[in-house]
């Protein structure tokens, strides 16, 4: 049986080194928008999103965090209580992707296993300047057992997905993304009958 909470509320850590694109892949979520000015994050801000995803409603909140090294002592403390940490780097830049290393290195020495983890390539827009390709992101999140997806905030690229994919993995939320894929690769068969096949915990009968 599935139970979920009224409004469940997942807090999620934005990590990886300045620059990547953290505060504007939370832009482009929040506000559909995308500023070319930088503007460095002061500090640690979090913004509050609430997800609809079939009868469930998730509540996100979005740590953005500062990558520069007077805020990094903060960092181990947002991340001790977050049930989800995206770790961003820029795929026209790769010592941001070999930095990602220590942002998993972190979080794990922190949370174990007990968080969800994505690896994020944002930038897929600049084409030409490209440095990580996607199988190199793909690979390092394989051996790290944590998932994957690339992005470009300026593009508006894979943003909503990276986002439906963390509120698919949340806990409680796993039988939501295998009836989703049921239903979009194996049949369209009426919700009712999707649903009573998920109660009763079964694969598809069909
Ligand atoms: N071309 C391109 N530039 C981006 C993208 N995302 C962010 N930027 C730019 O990269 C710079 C740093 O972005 P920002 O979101 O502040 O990075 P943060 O330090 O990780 O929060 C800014 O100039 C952004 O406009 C993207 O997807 N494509
Ligand atoms: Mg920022």
């Amino acid at each position: 049986m599935v139970t979920v909470s009224p409004l469940a509320k997942y807090k999620l850590v934005f990590l990886g080194d300045q620059s990547v694109g953290k505060t504007s892949i939370i832009t482009r979520f929040m506000y559909d928008k995308f500023d070319t000015t930088y503007q460095a994050t002061i500090g640690i801000d979090f913004l509050s999103k609430t997800m609809y995803l079939e009868d469930r409603t998730v509540r996100l909140q979005l740590w953005d965090t500062a990558g520069q090294e007077r805020f990094r002592s903060l960092i181990p403390s947002y991340i001790r209580d977050s049930s989800v940490a995206v770790i961003v780097y820029d795929v026209a830049n790769r010592q941001s992707f070999l930095n990602t290393n220590k942002w998993v290195e972190e979080v794990r020495a922190e949370r174990g296993s007990d968080v969800i983890i994505v690896l994020v390539g944002n930038k897929t827009d600049l084409v030409e300047k490209r440095q990580v390709s996607i199988e190199e992101g793909d690979a390092k999140s394989r051996e790290s057992g944590i998932m994957f997806i690339e992005t470009s905030a300026k593009a508006g690229f894979n943003i909503k997905p990276l986002f439906r994919k963390i509120a698919s993995a949340l806990p409680g939320m796993e039988s939501l993304s295998t009836k989703q894929d049921d239903m979009v690769d194996v049949n369209l068969k009426s919700t009712a009958y999707s649903s009573r096949t998920e109660q009763q915990g079964g694969g598809c009968s069909c």
